[in-house]
């Protein structure tokens, strides 16, 4: 039988109402996911981690506006507000949400040179997080994927893990979008044309 895995992704303060890169009603999706943790046999959850000063920040790039692009060494990057610095209450799990059933806790996006939305890779889509061989190693081979933000974060690890050959679900009710000028619909198009089921919408 195969071994299904749920993620769950940057369910952190800072995606949530009140925080710095609030998704909308981004803490709905606590709930949820607290209620489907006990059907996997393996759960992962992922933290969104980055040093002060990351490249991914507006404020990082004179002259830059939060929700503008500029180009990186790997392709264009979105510039965020700064969100998630590490060991911030921004960075914490949301207080609802139930992390002690997690196996494991992948942190990603401490390069300050690289931003990393995906669970698996940074975003010159080659340096791995390590996640693949955990999972491997523990024969999974099917994913159910959770968490903040569907466009971004989500849709990232879901295109990387049915790249590396995972049968991959992302439950649409228990993740919420942030929604930039059509990124939702972009990203679902995506997952869709690479064979991702979408689930529960
Ligand atoms: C995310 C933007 C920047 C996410 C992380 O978790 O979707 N989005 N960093
Ligand atoms: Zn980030």
């Amino acid at each position: 039988m195969d071994k299904t895995a749920l993620l769950v992704i940057d369910v952190q303060n800072d995606f949530c109402p009140g925080g710095a890169l609030a998704v909308a009603d981004g803490d709905a999706v606590v709930g949820a996911i607290n209620a489907m943790l006990a059907d996997y046999p393996v759960r992962v959850f992922t933290q969104d981690w980055h040093p002060a000063g990351h490249g991914s920040f507006a404020s990082s790039h004179p002259g830059k506006a939060a929700f503008e692009t500029t180009e990186m060494p790997y392709g264009t990057q979105m510039l965020w507000p700064d969100h998630c610095v590490q060991g911030t209450k921004g960075a914490d799990f949301h207080p609802d949400l139930r992390t002690d059933p997690a196996d494991l806790i992948i942190r990603k996006g401490a390069n300050p040179a690289i931003d990393s939305y995906s669970a698996f890779f940074e975003n010159d889509r080659t340096t791995p997080t390590g996640l693949e061989g955990y999972l491997r190693t523990r024969g999974v081979e099917r994913l159910v994927l959770t968490g903040l933000a569907t466009d971004f974060c989500v849709a990232y690890s879901a295109l990387d893990a049915a790249r590396l050959g995972f049968a991959v679900e992302v439950r649409l009710d228990a993740c919420r979008a942030i929604d930039l000028e059509g990124s939702l619909g972009a990203a679902l198009d995506q997952m869709r044309a690479a064979g991702v089921a979408l689930a529960g919408a």
